[in-house]
Parts: C-alpha cells; sequence; structure tokens
C-alpha cells in the first residue's frame, strides 16, 4: 500500500514537473544560443605600420618605455593576423563557432585620427576580413574601440578631452557607413571601467597617465557621452537601412561577502564596478548611482576640492545616455571577496567605495595573478543584471583564462565547463536573458601589460616563429564536441 502510494507521488511529481517545470538540464545549451572567440586588434593584428596607418597610444606607449611590459614586447607584430586573418577564419570554421568578436584600428582606418581622411587600405582590411567571414557562415561582431586610439587624439588629452565626443562619433560614422552593410553586431567601447583606470588613473597601461583620483573618473565621463552620441548616429542615420544592434561591453566581476551577511559591501561594490558604467544607461534613472555620487561627493568635500571628483551631468546628458544600448555587453572573469576597508587605500576605487577586495586562497589559481577559477560567481553577476536592469539581453562578450604556454590546458576545459554550467542555469531556472556567448580568446596573443607571457587562447600561438604557428591546445577538441552536440561534454577524459 505504502509503495503503491509512492510511486504514484512519484510519478505524480515527474508528470507534474515535465508540464510545469524549465527544462532543467543544465548541460544543454538553449535552443538558437549562440557561441563564438573574440579578439582585439592591437592584441593580434600586427601590421603596427602597414599602409598608411597612424600611430595609435599603444603603439607609442610600448615603443617608449618598453619595460611597462613585463617581457619589453609589443604588438609590432603580435599575431599577424593582419596577415594570417584567412587562416584566423579557417579555425573558427574548422572549431564550429558561430560568430567572431574582434576590434577596428581606429588609427588604421583614420591614419590622422580625425575623419578628413578615409585609409583605402584600413577599410579594405577589415572588409575582406568580413567577407571572408560571412562566406564561411560565421557572423562578425565588431568592436569600434578597444584601447587603441590614435596618438594624434591623445596629443590632445584623449579621454580628458571632451572633444573626443565629437571625434568618437566621427569615427564611428564611417564605421558605420563603410561596414554596416554587412555587420549586424556593433559594440562600442571595451571596457571603459579597465582603461579609464589603468590608462587614466594608476597610468600602467596606454596612454600611461597618473591622474588619480580624477582622471579615471573623468575618462568614464567622456566615455559615456562618446558612446551615446555613436549610438544615436547608429540610431538615427543607419539604423533604419542597416538593421542592426549596438551596445557597450562592460567589465562586471563578481563579488561576495567576505563577512557574511555583509550585503551592503558586495551592492556597494557592484555599483563602483559594473555600475559606473551601466547605471547611466540601463538603470530607469539614469545618472551615475547614488552611492557612487554621495561616497565621491563626500569625499571630494573632505580632501577639499572646490567641487566633485565625480563630474555631474547635466538633465539633458542623462536623458541623451540613458537607454543607450541594444543589449548589455558583459566581459566576466573572475570573483572577489569585498569587505570594509580597514587599511588605508591605495587606489581610487578603494578610497572612494571604502571597501577593499581579497580572494579565498583555496580557489584555484591560474596564470594571471588577478584572476581565479570561481564559476559561482558569473550565475550570481547574471541573475544580478536580471534584477538591477529589468532583465535585458546580455550578451557574453568575454570569458576565457589564461595558461603559461601547454598545450595540455585541462585548467581551461575545466573553467569553460564550470562556468558555462552556471550560465545554462542562470538562464533555464532564473529566466536570465543570454543569448550569446563569446570566449576569450581564439589565439594566444598580446596580453597588454603582460605581454605574451600570459595565454588566454584555445589556439597556441608561437611566437618565435615568423610564421607565428598556430596550434590547437586540448580545450579546442573538447569545443568541436560541445558546438556540435551543443551540450557541455564530461571534462573526466580531458584529465
Ligand atoms: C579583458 O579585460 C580585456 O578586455 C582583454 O583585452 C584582455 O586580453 C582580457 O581581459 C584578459 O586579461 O593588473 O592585477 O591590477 C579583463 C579585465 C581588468 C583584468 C584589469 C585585468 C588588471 C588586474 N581586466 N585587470 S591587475
Amino acid at each position: 500500500m505504502t509503495s503503491t502510494l509512492c510511486w504514484s507521488l512519484l510519478l505524480y511529481s515527474l508528470l507534474i514537473s515535465r508540464i510545469f517545470c524549465h527544462d532543467d538540464d543544465y548541460l544543454t545549451f538553449p535552443e538558437g544560443f549562440r557561441i563564438g572567440a573574440a579578439g582585439a586588434s592591437y592584441q593580434i593584428e600586427g601590421g603596427w605600420n602597414a599602409s598608411d596607418k597612424g600611430d595609435s597610444v599603444w603603439d607609442n606607449f610600448t615603443h617608449r618605455e618598453p619595460w611597462r611590459i613585463v617581457d619589453n614586447s609589443n604588438g609590432d607584430i603580435a599575431c599577424d593576423s593582419y596577415h594570417k586573418y584567412k587562416e584566423d577564419v579557417k579555425w573558427l570554421k574548422e572549431i564550429g563557432l558561430d560568430h567572431y568578436r574582434f576590434s577596428l584600428s581606429w588609427s588604421r582606418i583614420l591614419p590622422t585620427g580625425y575623419a578628413d581622411k578615409v585609409s583605402e587600405n584600413g577599410i579594405r582590411y577589415y572588409k575582406n576580413l568580413i567577407d571572408e567571414l560571412l562566406r564561411n557562415n560565421i557572423e562578425p561582431l565588431v568592436t569600434l574601440y578597444h584601447w587603441d586610439h590614435p596618438q594624434v587624439i591623445e596629443e590632445q588629452g584623449g579621454w580628458m578631452n571632451d572633444m573626443i565626443v565629437k571625434w568618437f562619433g566621427d569615427y564611428a560614422r564611417v564605421v558605420f557607413r563603410e561596414l554596416g552593410p554587412k555587420v549586424k553586431i556593433f559594440a562600442t567601447i571595451n571596457e571603459p571601467n579597465s582603461f579609464c583606470t589603468e590608462g587614466y588613473e594608476d597610468g600602467c597601461k596606454a596612454p600611461g597617465k597618473q591622474l588619480a583620483p580624477t582622471g579615471g573618473y573623468m575618462c568614464g565621463h567622456n566615455v559615456l557621452k562618446a558612446h551615446a552620441r555613436a549610438y544615436h548616429i547608429y540610431d538615427r542615420e543607419f539604423r533604419k537601412s542597416q538593421n542592426g544592434k549596438i551596445g557597450i561591453v562592460i567589465p562586471c566581476g563578481g563579488q561576495i561577502a567576505k563577512n557574511p551577511g555583509d550585503n551592503a559591501s558586495v551592492e556597494t561594490s557592484f555599483q563602483f564596478g559594473c555600475g559606473w558604467m551601466a547605471h547611466p544607461i540601463f538603470s530607469k534613472t539614469g545618472d551615475y548611482p547614488e552611492v557612487m555620487k554621495r561616497n565621491i561627493d563626500r569625499n571630494s568635500k573632505n580632501e577639499g576640492y572646490p567641487r566633485s571628483r565625480l563630474p555631474k551631468f547635466s538633465p539633458n546628458w542623462i536623458k541623451y545616455i540613458r537607454g543607450t544600448s541594444d543589449y548589455f555587453g558583459l566581459n566576466h572573469y573572475t570573483t572577489f571577496e569585498v569587505s570594509r576597508r580597514t587599511k588605508k587605500p591605495d587606489d581610487v576605487w578603494g578610497l572612494d567605495s571604502g571597501l577593499e577586495k581579497s580572494v579565498d586562497p583555496s580557489w584555484p589559481r591560474t596564470a594571471s595573478a588577478w584572476l581565479r577559477v570561481t564559476p559561482f560567481g558569473f550565475g550570481d553577476i547574471l541573475r544580478q543584471i536580471k534584477d538591477e536592469y529589468q532583465n535585458p539581453p546580455v550578451y557574453i562578450l568575454e570569458n576565457g583564462v589564461s595558461d603559461s604556454g601547454t598545450l595540455n590546458d585541462h585548467q581551461r576545459i575545466g573553467y569553460f565547463y564550470s562556468y558555462l554550467k552556471e550560465l545554462i542555469t542562470a538562464v533555464k531556472r532564473d529566466g536570465c536573458n543570454v543569448p550569446l556567448y563569446t570566449m576569450w580568446s581564439l589565439l594566444d596573443n598580446f596580453e597588454w601589460n603582460r605581454g605574451y607571457t600570459e595565454r588566454f587562447g584555445i589556439l597556441h600561438v608561437d611566437f618565435n616563429s615568423s610564421n607565428r604557428t598556430r596550434t590547437p591546445k586540448l580545450s579546442v577538441d573538447w569545443w568541436k564536441n560541445v558546438l556540435r552536440t551543443r551540450k557541455l561534454q564530461p571534462v573526466t577524459e580531458y584529465w
């Protein structure tokens, strides 16, 4: 009797779950989910002075101060994708990827920096790449700016000069006109948070300006305006005929409370990272997050500044910026613990957020000091973006892990497996709206200050051979199976 009851209860619950529950297979990608790989102009192209290309801030920075890069290297040749793009596309095809995210070199397209003269050869290079992708049924995803603006623009102050809002808009118009007919997804600016703090605050990256504690915020302010201007240009002049999507790329790291229950620190950390760029664009009210305005206004006053170090938007600018993204472009790699600051801060983030970051020593290390394997933080950040910004479509535009040169990249396979499982769960169980994922990266490449010492590629690149030989790592094999079956394959046989 009890056993019959048990059986019928079991059958009943199975039936109910079939009817009412979502698909709870957290290894299989949702229908129509798209998977691609990424790279960025300065990190892969080389051809730094090919044809009439102008210098970028990264050409200038690496040539002027080579010691800033751990192995004294630069991107003069990098992966030589300027010459080897057809081989790159062949690999994308062979692996079975749906899209390729790459970025444009502003100074290759506009050698003077301004839109007075468009380089024929520069444009031709990108048209050739796009045609090669389309011939192979791979969708091009084009980022206009991944940190390498023209040096002449920098001579005018770069992101410190608000004329860059117009100059970036002029550049964007040229790109939409020339490439827009064949590109359906554009991203304006990659990770403002990163290049604004590292390029204009602590100065460790190009253009190397140490302008703390104001430069980073000034840069972010002009980025938001420039992004919005490019968005409106697309909207008004091109959307009708080109019918694509355009958005911005924001790095949102994960954060968990170091002291259990300290949700306030988690929330503040989110707003000072993700929210700095996301709140003005994706929130209902627009403008910077309240906690940023409050803290920075207060600190500035206490420090004796006549006005806040965080610039203010006029109501018109707030309106002009809000809503300027057809999707939420997300880069995500790792998670930190956060807690209320106890030590004197050594950076602007710590000063103004009042927090400090740490890591749990048990989280697995990678070849990059800043990157631990923390898949749980990925699901959390997706749910947080859903709740904060009314569930926008989130395009994952970067996610990946580094090695030091091995072909047997077990750790990378485990990383992708565990992060993607979090992603599928966030979509299927929690209703997060994520239709697209992009791994960083297709190729080992010039990893900024880390030169060629930290390798994020699924393809190994031999930087000692003039041919820049590409060799698949073990993860390529795993990815091929995943892409063929649209299901996460067990990692044990790759151990
Ligand atoms: C991405 O940024 C970039 O978009 C991409 O170009 C890059 O190749 C990829 O990451 C891998 O690094 O020097 O210890 O203070 C990721 C976010 C922000 C991570 C800056 C490294 C510096 C940490 N990055 N951060 S540290």
